[in-house]
C-alpha cells in the first residue's frame, strides 16, 4: 500500500462498482458479454482496481483507449481480454500479440499495411474488432465496399483474427430517439453484409445509455463505462433508470488553516472576494492543478455536515472556504461525496461547470491519491507520485 503525505484524497467505493456491474449484467440477456470501459484510469477511479472488481462481478472483457492504457493493466497483473477502442500503430502489432491485447480496425490503409508488414510466421495471432461508423463520425468504416475489402484481407491473414464488430452511438443518452434509431438501422444493414459471408463472434453497439435503454437490442456484448461508476449518462435519463446506480467516487480534503477575518478583508488572487462581516475562513490544500478548476469558485463544499461556499479565486494548490463558524484545523472537507445527510454529487459539479458528469472524476489529477474501499475496508491506497518509474 503506498503512503501519501497530503491531506487531499479520492475515495473509490469498489462495492458500488461491483453492484453496478452486477445490476447491468442482470439487466441484459443472459450470455451477453459485459465489456467494462476502464480508459482514462477508469474515468479517474483507478484502472486496475476497477478492472479487478468488475471482473469479479462478472465482466468478461475490458476496454481502454490506447495501447499504453492496456499495458498499464497488464503490468498490474490483469490477464483478462482487453480491447483498445482507439487507434494503434501497425508497428505495435507484435506488442499487442505478445500481451494478448485486442485492437480496433477502422480503415483499410491500416489493414493493408498490417498485412504487408507481417506474415503469420512473424506474428502471433492478434484479435481485432472492426469499428463501423454509423453516424458518430469519429473513427470507423463507413462503406460496405471498404468492409468487404478489409474482411477479404484479414481472411487471408491467419495472424489477424476478426473477433468482433462494433459501432458507437452519438445520441443514445437523449430521449428523442430518432438519430439513434437511424444508427441502429445503418448498423443492421452493414452487419447483414458481413454476416452473410463471415462469422464474427462478438457484435456490440451499446454504451451505458444504450444498454440501460435498449437491453434487448444490444447484440451479444455491451461496452459500459459511466453507469458502472454509478453515474447516469445524462440528466434527462435520470427518471428513466431501470435500477438505481451507486456513485463510487468521492473527493475529500482537510482544513489546514483557519482564521477570523474582520469586515472588509479580501481573499485570494485578484482580491475578488471581500468579507461583508466578521467571517471564519478556512484554507484547504487542493486547487486547479488537482483538477478543481477556477470555474468552481462559488461552489459549495461540505464541512461539519454543512455547505460552505468557495470564496475568492481557486489557486493552483489551495482555495479558501467561508466556514459557518470556527472549526478546528484538520476538520474534514468534502468536495464530492456525503457528509451526514448532505451530498455533493459529480452531477452537481458538472452542472456548475456546465459540462457532463464524465468530466468530473476524469479531471481529478494524478496528484490526488486514490483510496480503495471494498467490503467496508480500505484495501489499497495508490499514490501516483510515489509509483516507480516504468522501464
Ligand atoms: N465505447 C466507446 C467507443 C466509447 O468511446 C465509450 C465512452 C464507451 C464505449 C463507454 O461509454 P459510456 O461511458 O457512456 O458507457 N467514450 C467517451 C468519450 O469518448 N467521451 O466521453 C465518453
Amino acid at each position: 500500500m503506498s503512503s501519501f503525505h497530503r491531506d487531499t484524497w479520492v475515495e473509490v467505493d469498489l462495492d458500488c462498482i461491483y453492484e453496478n456491474v452486477r445490476a447491468l449484467q442482470r439487466h441484459v440477456t443472459e450470455g451477453v458479454v459485459v465489456i467494462t470501459v476502464v480508459k482514462a484510469n477508469a474515468y479517474g477511479h483507478g484502472d486496475a482496481q476497477v478492472a479487478k472488481v468488475a471482473l469479479e462481478a462478472g465482466a468478461k472483457y475490458l476496454a481502454v483507449s490506447f495501447l499504453d492504457e492496456a499495458m498499464s493493466l497488464r503490468k498490474q497483473g490483469i490477464t483478462a481480454p482487453i480491447l483498445v477502442l482507439g487507434a494503434s500503430r501497425v508497428s505495435d502489432l507484435p506488442l499487442a500479440a505478445k500481451e494478448k491485447i485486442t485492437l480496433t480496425v477502422f480503415q483499410k490503409e491500416w489493414v493493408e499495411e498490417a498485412v504487408s508488414a507481417y506474415d503469420d510466421a512473424q506474428l502471433e495471432t492478434v484479435n481485432l474488432h472492426l469499428k463501423l461508423d454509423t453516424g458518430m463520425g469519429r473513427i470507423g468504416v463507413r462503406t460496405k465496399e471498404e468492409v468487404a475489402h478489409i474482411m477479404k484481407l484479414t481472411e487471408k491473414a491467419p495472424h489477424l483474427q476478426m473477433e468482433g464488430v462494433y459501432t458507437h452511438f452519438a445520441t443514445a443518452d437523449e430521449l428523442q430517439s430518432q438519430y439513434v434509431e437511424q444508427q441502429f438501422k445503418r448498423f443492421d444493414v452493414m452487419l447483414d453484409e458481413i454476416t452473410k459471408h463471415y462469422n464474427i463472434p462478438l457484435v456490440h453497439c451499446g454504451n451505458s445509455a444504450t444498454t440501460l435503454r435498449f437491453p434487448t437490442r444490444i447484440f451479444n456484448a455491451v461496452r459500459v463505462g459511466i453507469a458502472m461508476y454509478g453515474l447516469t449518462p445524462s440528466p434527462e435519463m435520470e427518471p428513466t433508470l431501470p435500477f438505481p446506480l451507486k456513485e463510487a467516487f468521492s473527493l475529500h480534503t482537510k482544513l489546514v488553516h483557519v482564521k477570523k477575518l474582520s469586515i472588509g478583508e479580501s481573499v485570494s488572487y485578484g482580491a475578488t472576494y471581500t468579507t461583508k462581516e466578521e467571517e471564519w475562513v478556512g484554507t484547504v490544500p487542493v486547487g486547479y492543478a488537482d483538477g478543481w478548476i477556477r470555474k468552481l469558485q462559488g461552489m459549495d463544499v461540505l464541512v461539519d455536515g454543512k455547505p460552505a461556499p468557495i470564496i475568492g479565486r481557486i489557486c493552483m494548490d489551495q482555495f479558501m472556504v467561508k466556514l459557518p463558524y470556527e472549526l478546528p484545523i484538520g476538520t474534514k472537507v468534502t468536495l464530492i461525496g456525503k457528509q451526514g445527510d448532505k451530498q455533493i454529487s459529480s452531477n452537481d459539479v458538472a452542472a456548475k461547470l456546465e459540462t457532463i458528469n464524465y468530466e468530473v472524476p476524469c479531471m481529478i489529477s494524478y496528484r490526488v491519491p486514490r483510496m480503495f474501499w471494498r467490503n467496508k475496508n480500505i484495501i489499497e491506497v495508490r499514490n501516483y507520485l510515489q509509483d516507480k518509474p516504468v522501464e
